[in-house]
């Protein structure tokens, strides 16, 4: 039993593996050291565009029993706000056109369900590893709304047949940078092209329906409803990384640590996990959240861990609906107010003008980054003309928010404040 590693774009990590065996060492390092390991799971890598065939035959051999997905939210060409595929995909087009041939991982993993019923072998359980809302429910649907463009009972088959359990995975794992290479190499004594570095915390919550079986994994929990756990994380942890990360690029912080010393975000950000976050959460019995809370504002302090907000900030559009917008819709169910939840939101539309507080432009990593640059640079930077053209783009706010006064107010007050006084000046007024 063993892990075969596909990349669906870049060959980089394949080329740095394929080299090494797989072998590759992971990191763990908090301000009180660092210990390492290497990790001989990967037995195989590919780079999926290279040869889309060979893939293909492996996803639709009976040795394959699931197929896990951790390709980021953009990786699901869907609509954020909806969670539906977007049929206009330019990489979904392209796999309806070449079913047999696929780019997006909705291609692939169709194409190998389709082949292996033809064969008449049973489907592989999807497990989906991104940071999406019910993201066992959203990939099934993207799969469901893909194949039914190929073929009726093809989708018949997926919707009934195809396991995509839920999961809630986190560990934060900072992009791997030469300075982390060489480290590692000094301290291994060899060299790893491809050190993976991390933290010590490390939480994995898993819905139990793998018709296939599944490994006897140590360390997850196994549970009948992951939502809990994943609102929490998703609003908590990536909530605040989200703000951290806009807050932060525009201060000129350049990692999560170096922002979170300061105490006027820090506090900004334990406000919005308390006081906005925590009254929209299902908490486990038995859960203790104040705890959870800590550990998290310990886990973004880690010295050891240089974590870019540049990072974080990319794929806004993806990123926000289930990060901070899902909690403002619930916060303004109940009635209750969403300062701080919109001061995130503005901190992501004045970042996604790509101009910083210092008039230097940056690029704005996210697939709607034309759209976004057409409605900023038509508004200006003016909030309410600002907020109001990027609210417009419905595949993040959908219809309801635009509509709210109780959204659109809080967040054009907090976009004005970040335009006169920058973010430190916002965060010291918040
Ligand atoms: C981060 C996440 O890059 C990001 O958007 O918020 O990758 C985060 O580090 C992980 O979800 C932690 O489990």
């Amino acid at each position: 039993m063993g892990i075969a590693g596909v990349s669906l774009r870049s060959p980089d990590t394949h080329d740095a593996l394929a080299p090494q065996d797989g072998l590759y060492a992971v990191a763990v390092r908090d301000a009180a050291g660092e210990s390492l390991r290497i990790v001989g799971s990967v037995l195989q890598t590919f780079v999926a565009p290279e040869d889309p065939e060979t893939l293909l035959a492996l996803m639709a051999s009976p040795q394959v029993r699931i197929v896990s997905l951790t390709v980021t939210e953009k990786g699901y060409c869907h609509d954020p706000a909806t969670g539906a595929l977007r049929a206009d995909h330019p990489d979904i087009v392209h796999d309806l056109a070449n079913p047999g041939r696929p780019k997006s991982a909705p291609g692939f993993i169709v194409e190998a369900l389709a082949r292996r019923r033809a064969a008449g072998l049973a489907p592989f359980t999807v497990l989906c590893c991104d940071n999406l809302p019910s993201n066992g429910k959203t990939v099934k649907k993207v799969l469901v709304g893909y194949a039914r463009l190929r073929d009726a009972a093809l989708a018949d088959h997926v919707a009934g047949d195809v396991a995509c359990p839920c999961t809630m995975v986190d560990r934060i794992v900072p992009a791997t940078t030469d300075a982390d290479r060489a480290h590692v190499a000094s301290r291994l004594g060899v060299r790893d092209a491809w050190p993976v570095m991390t933290e010590p915390f490390t939480q994995w919550v898993v819905e139990d329906h793998f018709p296939l079986g599944r490994p006897a994994w140590r360390g997850v929990e196994f549970t009948a409803d992951v939502e809990p756990y994943e609102h929490m994380k998703l609003r908590l942890l990536n909530g605040s990384h989200s703000t951290i990360a806009y807050l932060g690029c525009l201060a000129g912080w350049e990692f999560v640590s170096t922002a979170m010393a300061d105490a006027d975000l820090a506090r900004h950000v334990r406000a919005l996990m308390d006081e906005e976050m925590t009254p929209t959460l299902a908490v486990p019995a038995g859960f203790d959240v104040t705890r959870y809370k800590d550990d998290l504002v310990a886990r973004f302090r880690n010295p050891a861990l240089k974590h870019r907000t540049a990072q974080i900030a990319m794929d806004g559009s993806q990123k926000l609906p289930q990060r901070l917008l899902a909690a403002a819709r619930d916060r303004l169910a109940a009635g209750a107010p969403i300062p701080r939840i919109a001061l995130g939101v503005a901190g992501w539309m004045r970042y996604a003008t790509g101009q910083g507080e210092r008039g230097a432009t940056f690029e704005v990593n996210d697939p709607l980054a034309a759209e976004l640059r057409r409605r900023a640079d038509s508004a200006g930077l003016t909030a309410e003309p600002l907020a109001r053209a990027l609210m417009g783009v419905r595949a993040i706010f959908g219809d309801d928010l635009p509509a709210d006064p109780r959204f659109v107010g809080p967040v054009t007050t907090s976009l004005d404040l970040l335009l006169r006084k920058g973010a430190r000046g916002a965060l010291a007024q918040a």
